[in-house]
């Protein structure tokens, strides 16, 4: 209904079903190598509702102790993260406007009752560059704010293939996920979610 801010440039239904069904088999092997890990809030511990993993150069994690960063290997099995699968590769060559390759690809996992509180993404030493979003698996309620706390939010629901990218004044705007739509997918045998991040953590 509402028009979308400058610098979000939403693509529903970006991916077929082919393609959804050919990147979710990447990540499944993604995952297999880099399992899914319980991200866990700085100082208090508290985890966070989804599990993550991570592939590409860096990966970003956050602990209790060391907080969020980008690292280049896995918190727990402390290998390097297998390389980005090749269709993220050019989803983001052709999307992101950026010559420099990505170099982060976070998968967030959700279970069927998970979210994520509004927050805005700052852990990046770049803001130039946009991060891109690949939803997969169940819907969800994507919610995007402005430049601070507070003020009057817009409701999205991100649907399995659909890609939506979020650059110039936008890229610090306060978002999150109220909730998912268990069982709106027909991709994954489960019920959840899966979206995928694509970064770059260096200026170019
Ligand atoms: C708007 N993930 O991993 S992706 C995150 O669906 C994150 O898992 C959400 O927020 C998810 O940090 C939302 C869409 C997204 C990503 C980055 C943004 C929206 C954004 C950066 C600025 C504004
Ligand atoms: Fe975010």
């Amino acid at each position: 209904i509402d028009r979308l801010p400058d610098g979000v440039d939403y693509h529903p239904g970006w991916l077929d079903a082919a393609a959804q069904t050919a990147l979710l088999e990447d990540i499944r092997a993604v995952v297999a190598q880099a399992p899914l890990f319980t991200p866990r809030m700085p100082r208090t511990g508290k985890p966070m509702h989804v599990r993550m993993s991570n592939c590409g150069a860096l990966g970003w994690v956050t602990d209790k102790e060391g907080g969020y960063r980008y690292q280049t290997t896995h918190p727990e099995t402390g290998r390097p993260w297998p390389p980005m699968p090749e269709m993220l590769r050019e989803l983001w060559n052709r999307l992101s406007g950026c010559k420099a390759p990505a170099q982060a690809c976070l998968i967030n996992f959700y279970e069927a009752d998970a979210k994520m509180g509004l927050h805005q993404d700052r852990d990046e030493k770049t803001f130039s560059a946009p991060v891109l979003s690949v939803s997969l698996g169940d819907d969800c309620l994507f919610r995007i704010g402005g430049l601070t706390r507070g003020g009057p939010t817009q409701s999205l629901r991100l649907a399995s293939g659909d890609v939506i990218q979020l650059g110039g004044e936008s890229r610090l705007r306060y978002h999150g996920v109220d909730r998912i739509y268990p069982g709106t997918s027909m991709l994954m045998k489960k019920e959840g979610r899966i979206n995928l991040t694509l970064r770059r953590v260096d200026p170019v």
